[in-house]
């Protein structure tokens, strides 16, 4: 870790002690308990058990800090100025069916603002993470952006549309449409944070998705900020407001991509 500072630190401590248990289980995927919450969004006993340690460490640290975590929901909610922001899998259905490519995901939001944030692939061992005005970092070495400046020539990642969208076809049409239209490569990978943390190392270029909750991106916006990319959330228009539509890029394609996106949803 080059970062010495200790929120940093309480957050890999964290992340590696819960990542011990999550590997395990992602070895006996077959044995694990599964209940559907959602067509598309599963809990397992692994993504409870991860976030119980990372909570359980986090508290060590900071008893009266705010938390937000996606199985649990918020614990001192009267703490409004220092929150984490936890997925303890991101990328849960991936895990469910033993595909290797999901993080977990730990972001600390200081008045609002998300200032910190680590993102860990356990199975590739791959740790992305940043703390605002220090810039990001992927394992030891310092990440940028990409320097494409066309969309043509880009790469992109997005999550495409959900089983649950409440506006499923347009949200639908809009993935096909945008993937012939801006003549480049689209992946969709299933992961919103190594989505984010991918566009933060250039591995990819852009990242969008619609409806997407706040604990899959909160790490991945101050990764990709610090590592000079731009992001903006799209207004939600006729969508449930608590959601995020993100547009996170490596800041050169931003407009031309934006346009096209925004292009979609007036045809
Ligand atoms: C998932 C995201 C993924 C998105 C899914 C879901 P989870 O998070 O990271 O990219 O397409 O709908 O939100 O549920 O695995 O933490």
């Amino acid at each position: 870790m080059r970062l010495n500072s200790p929120r940093m630190t309480v957050i890999y401590n964290a992340c590696m002690k819960a990542s011990k248990s999550l590997i395990r289980d992602f070895g006996e995927i077959e044995k694990l308990q599964v209940s559907a919450k959602g067509p598309a969004d599963f809990v397992t006993t692994a993504d409870k058990r991860t976030e119980k340690i990372i909570i359980e460490e986090l508290l060590k640290a900071h008893p009266d800090y705010g938390i937000l975590s996606e199985e649990i929901g918020e614990i001192n909610k009267e703490n409004k100025d220092h929150r984490w922001i936890i997925d303890p899998i991101d990328g849960t259905l991936n895990f469910l069916n033993g595909i290797p490519h999901f993080a977990i995901s730990v972001g600390y939001e200081e008045k609002g603002e998300i200032v910190c944030g680590l993102i860990f692939d356990p199975i590739k061992n791959e740790t992305f993470f940043a703390e605002k005005g220090s810039g990001a970092f992927f394992n030891n070495s310092r990440i940028r952006v990409s320097k494409k400046n066309k969309l043509k020539n880009s790469i992109l990642v997005t999550g495409g549309p959900k089983f649950n969208s409440s506006k499923k076809n347009d949200i639908f049409q809009e993935y096909i449409k945008i993937s012939n239209l801006v003549d480049a490569p689209v992946r969709k990978f299933g992961s919103a944070a190594l989505g984010m943390s991918y566009v933060a190392a250039g591995r990819f270029d852009a990242y969008w998705e619609w409806e997407l909750n706040y604990w899959d991106i909160a790490a991945g916006i101050v990764i990709l900020k610090e590592a000079g990319g731009f992001i903006e959330f799209i207004e939600p228009g006729t969508i449930n407001s608590t959601k995020r539509n993100i547009l996170a890029t490596n800041s050169s394609i931003q407009d031309e991509l934006k346009a096209a996106l925004i292009k979609k949803n007036i045809e």
